[in-house]
């Protein structure tokens, strides 16, 4: 069965859209992944374009970024607060698969300009940004690769021209998660209550099965455990994973990389027993820094496993943290405990997370990050399947870039505001039908416009 996202490299004189909008009619209840994801998984970075970014030519006019000012100006909001909601929409999809994201600082260069499918310093892997799209699409994403094996792979554009709301409509984290599900690769589905449903129907408070089965289908099922807890579970005391062989007989030190906090109910105990060279003063820390936006909560717990010698919350941290404990008067042969859990339970309690400890005097050893640097494609391509309009002659790649989209104004305004949009009228029609008083998420046209004068280096066509 071809995904409805089939989007391939569309020829100038072929129009996928066709095929895209009827087999989005059919009837089936899941609609798994589109064949793309991204390469590196275990860290997927996202970053928001600061205003002012260039993010395409829309009919030969720039559009720049301006999904700060249009956000901060919502009354009571701050950037704080919609960028929250847009992180945890990214993290109610890290909670059901083998995915981790980290919030990175952006250049403001243009759109699809970076030299890295995934892992460019200069910016997210995921690109947030906002432009007035002129007409009541609400968003619209790129997919992974390798559909687009270039810069704008996962890039997501809000429209700034509708109104956004958190809990009413039209509810910011219902479109967040719609839109970060197109970007790690999924397509569209038929269940209306599905977060990938193709049209906004209403508030939505987290995942239906259908997008749970489909993103699982992409990245390796549900979210693995870590080594220690898949050998033998370690949420108590009773069951602490004994690190004491692990720690350096030299610098008194150990790192644990790659441990996890798989689903809110997990919480990951060690134990371990101070050498007979032990310095006075225990050293630990846990980081999500660089590794995941999970909100750890660490507690050193004495021998007795109630008397509390440290602890430390990341609760309603904005990005990755890392926690450093201290404990003092430390004796050789005494015992501690370490728990690592949630802060809370919401989205932001699972993820990836390294631990430290240090008994000497020394500095503590380095965690491993991961490095998800992958260069663009050669040559650059998207898949073009939404692409509007037929690339000019002479065209050196395919330059429209695929885009996982969502039908359809109500009431023919894709008519009335853009008299060119190619969708065939029969198509559109039984869209028309279905979606009568509904908002469509995804922009599904103008891109072919708006990405072919940024690849092409040319500005417009
Ligand atoms: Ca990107
Ligand atoms: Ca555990
Ligand atoms: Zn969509």
């Amino acid at each position: 069965m071809r995904s409805p996202h089939r989007l391939r490299g569309a020829s100038p004189a072929r129009r996928p859209t066709v095929r895209l909008r009827l087999e989005e009619l059919e009837a089936r209840a899941v609609l798994s992944g589109t064949g793309n994801a991204w390469p590196h998984p275990e860290l997927v970075k996202v970053s928001f374009v600061p205003d002012g970014t260039l993010l395409g030519t829309n009919n030969g006019v720039p559009i720049y970024s301006n999904l700060f000012a249009k956000f901060n100006a919502h009354a009571g909001w701050t950037t704080a607060t919609w960028e929250d909601q847009i992180l945890k929409a990214v993290q109610t999809w890290a909670q059901q698969t083998n995915l981790n994201f980290d919030v990175v600082s952006d250049s403001g260069a243009s759109t699809g300009s970076g030299s890295y499918q995934q892992g460019d310093p200069q910016m997210g892997d995921i690109r947030i940004g906002g432009w007035a799209f002129g007409n009541s699409n609400l968003a619209m994403a790129f997919l992974p690769p390798p559909v687009d094996n270039y810069s704008i792979a996962g890039d997501v554009s809000f429209n700034t021209g509708m109104t956004y709301n958190i809990g009413s409509t039209y509810d910011l984290y219902t479109v967040a998660m719609h839109e970060i599900g197109h970007a790690l690769g999924l397509g569209h589905s038929t269940a209306g209550g599905a977060v990938m449903y193709p049209t906004y129907n209403g508030v939505k408070s987290g995942l239906a099965s259908d997008d749970i089965t489909s993103i699982q289908s992409v990245y390796g099922g549900a979210r693995t455990a870590d080594a220690y807890d898949a050998a033998a579970s370690n949420n108590t005391f009773a069951t602490a994973t004994n690190l004491t062989s692990q720690i350096n007989p030299t610098t008194l030190t150990s790192v644990q990389n790659n441990l996890d906090l798989t689903t809110t109910s997990d919480l990951d105990y060690y134990t371990f027993t101070a050498p007979a060279n032990t310095s006075s003063t225990l050293t630990v820390t846990v980081q999500t820094t660089g590794l995941s936006l999970l909100r750890q909560a660490v507690t050193i717990y004495a021998a007795d496993q109630t008397t509390v010698l440290a602890s430390a919350s990341s609760a309603g941290a904005y990005d990755g943290t890392t926690q450093t404990l201290t404990g003092t008067g430390v004796t050789p042969n005494q015992v501690f405990y370490v728990k690592v859990a949630g802060a809370d339970t919401t989205a932001f309690g699972t993820g990836r997370y390294a631990m430290t400890l240090n008994l000497g005097t020394g500095s503590s050893p380095a965690v491993t990050l991961p490095n998800t640097q992958t260069l663009n494609g050669s040559p650059i391509q998207g898949g073009g399947s939404e692409t509007l309009s037929a690339p000019p002659p002479g065209t050196p790649h395919r330059l429209t870039g695929a885009h996982a989209a969502l039908p359809v104004p109500a009431h023919g305004a894709r008519h009335t505001h853009h008299p060119a949009h190619p969708l065939p009228s029969h198509s559109h029609r039984a869209h028309h039908a279905a979606l009568v008083s509904h908002q469509s998420l995804d922009q599904v046209f103008a891109e072919g416009n708006l990405l072919r004068g940024l690849v092409t280096g040319k500005g417009r066509r």
